[in-house]
C-alpha cells in the first residue's frame, strides 16, 4: 500500500508509504490520498487529521520515474488537475484541522501539500525544498498561492527561483511552518497536537478555517461580515454552550464536536 489510513480514536492518520522512493507521489497514491480525505470529511467520528511520511522523508513530490515513462505520464493538465489540485482543495475545504507532521525532507508538490495543511510541524532534521525550478518547472500544488502569503513575496519568490533547501528551523523562523520539535520528541509531540485538536470544538475549528481561507482574498468589509456569519454559526453549536457552561461552573469542558 503506497499510502496508509488508520483511525486512532478520533484522529485519522494518513501515512505516505513509499519509503524507498522517499514517498514520492504516483497517480495511485494521489487518488487514494483523495479517497482518504473524502473519508475524513464524511466520517463524523474523525475530528482531526494527521498527515506524515514513512521512513526518512516526508515526501519528495511527484514520482519523477512515473513522468519519464511515456506510458504512465498523463501530462501536466491531468496530473495537476486530477492528482494534486483536488488534494489541496480537499485539505483546505475539510472542516476539520489537518496537522502536517513533516518527518523529513518535503520537496516539490509535497512541500506545498504540507504547507496547505492547517498546523505544520516538522522534525528538526526535516527540510522544505521548492525543487521545481531545478527541473525547469514552477511551484504547483498552490505553492505560488500559499508561499508568498506565508513568508512574504520576496522570500517566496527567491525560494521558488533558487530551489533552496530550507531547514525546519529556518522554516519556523520565517513563518512558513508552526513549530519544530527535536527529532527524539517529534513523533510524540506532533501526535499530541493532533489529539489535542481532535478534543477541541470541531465545528468551531472548522469555522476558523473557513474564515482564514476567505481572509486570503477578502476585503476588510467582506471579512467582518463573514465573521458575523461564522460567529453566529459557532455560537449555535453544542460545544460553544459546553465551553461557556464549563467555564462558569469551573470544570473541564467535554467537547463532543457537535
Ligand atoms: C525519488 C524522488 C522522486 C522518484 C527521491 N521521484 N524517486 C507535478 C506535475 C507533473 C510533473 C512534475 O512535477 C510535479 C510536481 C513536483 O513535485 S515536481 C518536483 C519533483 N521532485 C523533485 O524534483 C525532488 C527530487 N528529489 C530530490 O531532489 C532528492 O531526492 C531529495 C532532495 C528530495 C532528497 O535527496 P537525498 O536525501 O540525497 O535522497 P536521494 O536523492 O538519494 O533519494 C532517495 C531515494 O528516493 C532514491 O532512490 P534510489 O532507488 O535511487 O536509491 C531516489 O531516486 C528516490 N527519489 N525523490 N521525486
Amino acid at each position: 500500500m503506497e499510502i496508509l489510513f488508520e483511525k486512532i480514536g478520533t484522529v485519522a492518520k494518513i501515512t505516505l508509504n513509499r519509503p524507498e522512493k522517499f514517498n514520492s507521489v504516483t497517480k495511485e497514491l494521489a487518488f487514494k490520498f483523495q479517497d482518504y480525505l473524502d473519508t475524513c470529511a464524511r466520517d463524523e467520528e474523525i475530528r482531526a487529521v494527521y498527515l506524515t511520511g514513512n521512513g526518512r522523508a516526508f515526501s519528495a513530490g511527484q514520482d519523477l520515474v512515473e513522468i519519464t515513462d511515456p506510458e504512465r505520464n498523463r501530462g501536466f493538465e491531468k496530473i495537476l488537475g486530477e492528482h494534486y489540485n483536488p488534494i489541496i482543495l480537499k485539505i483546505r475545504n475539510l472542516k476539520k484541522p489537518v496537522v502536517a507532521a513533516v518527518n523529513g525532507v518535503a520537496a516539490g508538490a509535497s512541500a506545498n501539500i504540507a504547507l496547505a495543511c492547517d498546523v505544520v510541524v516538522a522534525t528538526e532534521s526535516a527540510s522544505f525544498i521548492q525543487a521545481f525550478s531545478k527541473i525547469g518547472l514552477i511551484p504547483d500544488s498552490a505553492g505560488t498561492y500559499f508561499l508568498p502569503r506565508l513568508v512574504g513575496y520576496q522570500k517566496a519568490l527567491a525560494l521558488a527561483m533558487l530551489g533552496d533547501k530550507v531547514s525546519a528551523k529556518e522554516a519556523e523562523a520565517m513563518g512558513m511552518i508552526y513549530k519544530v520539535f527535536p527529532d527524539e520528541e517529534f513523533g510524540e509531540a506532533s501526535w499530541k497536537l493532533a489529539v489535542k485538536l481532535a478534543a477541541m470544538p470541531t465545528k468551531g475549528l472548522g469555522f476558523i478555517k473557513e474564515a482564514f481561507n476567505a481572509s486570503l482574498d477578502n476585503s476588510l468589509e467582506e471579512q467582518l461580515a463573514l465573521e458575523i456569519k461564522l460567529q453566529t454559526q459557532s455560537g449555535a453549536t453544542e460545544d460553544y454552550f459546553e465551553g461557556v457552561s464549563s467555564f462558569v461552573e469551573k470544570r473541564k469542558p467535554n467537547f463532543t464536536g457537535k
